[in-house]
């Protein structure tokens, strides 16, 4: 039925309009975010038959972001409205200079922090891939729950399975579970995508290669460390490794989104068949073009846009 189907926490966002401290910002412009819905947004672009697993309050956000669902043509079959809880949403700076902007989340006790095993599809997993992040997990418990039970469908249906570690600290309760859960949880991936810092905090190593080393020795069938400006290092359990060259960029606007436009790449070249240097090419080229937006997903291609962007 699906291509893929992936599971989350969207949020409004509130992109401040000029630099400067989230306390001062005076305008801000709202777009969607959500790691995992922005993977869902590029998907669909390029035509992959997408489901987005989540939960949204019965506000203003919610309705704003169900819309959005919509106008990117993201199935909301497994889409649940709460009533008693609300939207998350989050603040973004404007980052003058290439830098990471700040955030802060207004996301505790929100309508997807209640999600959990009982919204995963009833019977067969009905995609052919699951893709899965480490913020997912870090919710709740249930949401964790619901995590692993999607993860253990998916196999049992024989569909593949990618998993962006996506480290955000803040939400869990101690660095020690974070790296515990998220490594379990990748151990049953096919494909793992860790940036280079995230793979050095989850399992110690800090050459890309050690890190691809880790994951495949759990289980992993392929493994693309992401190194920013530098490309990314690929390596498949068989022993094929090698490196997707940086692709350059004239003007940084925001680097957010630019690991969940790298997984685009990879998931929806590896669904097409193609090799991994040949996924890792179109993530690097993807990641490339979102860091030139200021959105999360603005700059995420069209089947049309990609062409262009691969041969930039
Ligand atoms: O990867 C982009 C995400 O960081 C952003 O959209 C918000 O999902 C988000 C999060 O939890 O930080």
């Amino acid at each position: 039925l699906f291509d893929v189907l992936t599971v989350g926490e969207p949020m409004a966002l509130f992109m401040a309009a000029e630099p400067g401290e989230l306390h001062a910002v005076h305008d801000f412009r709202r777009a969607a975010a959500g790691a995992e819905l922005n993977v869902a947004t590029g998907l669909a672009r390029l035509g992959l038959r997408t489901g987005y697993i989540t939960r949204l309050g019965d506000d203003s956000f919610g309705r704003f972001l169900a819309n959005e669902l919509a106008r990117e043509g993201i199935d909301r079959s497994f889409v649940q409205v709460d009533a008693s809880r609300p939207t998350g949403f989050m603040l973004k700076t404007r980052a003058a200079d290439g830098s990471d902007p700040q955030i802060e989340y207004f996301r505790k006790g929100s309508a997807a922090s209640g999600l959990g095993p009982a919204d995963a599809p009833a019977g067969v997993f009905p995609a052919r891939h699951l893709h899965l992040t480490g913020i997912t997990p870090a919710l709740s418990p249930r949401a964790l729950e619901l995590v692993f039970h999607l993860a253990r469908q998916a196999r049992a249906a024989g569909a593949t399975i990618s998993f962006d570690p996506n480290l955000r600290p803040r939400l869990w309760p101690s660095p020690e579970v974070m790296a515990e859960t998220i490594n379990a949880l990748a151990a049953l991936a096919d494909t793992v995508l860790p940036g280079l810092s995230e793979g050095t905090q989850l399992t110690g190593h800090t050459t890309p290669e050690a890190i691809a080393d880790f994951y495949l020795e759990r289980g992993a069938r392929q493994v693309a460390v992401k190194l920013g400006p530098e490309g990314a290092f690929y390596k498949h359990k068989d022993g094929a490794s090698g490196f997707a060259q940086g692709i350059a960029v004239e003007r940084v606007v925001d680097t957010v989104g630019a690991g969940d436009g790298f997984a685009v790449g990879v998931v929806s070249a590896l669904l097409e068949g193609l090799d991994l240097p040949a996924a890792a090419a179109r993530g690097n080229a993807i990641g490339a073009r979102v860091v030139g937006f200021p959105g999360d997903s603005d700059g995420l291609p069209t089947r049309a846009q990609l062409h262009p962007a691969l041969h930039s």
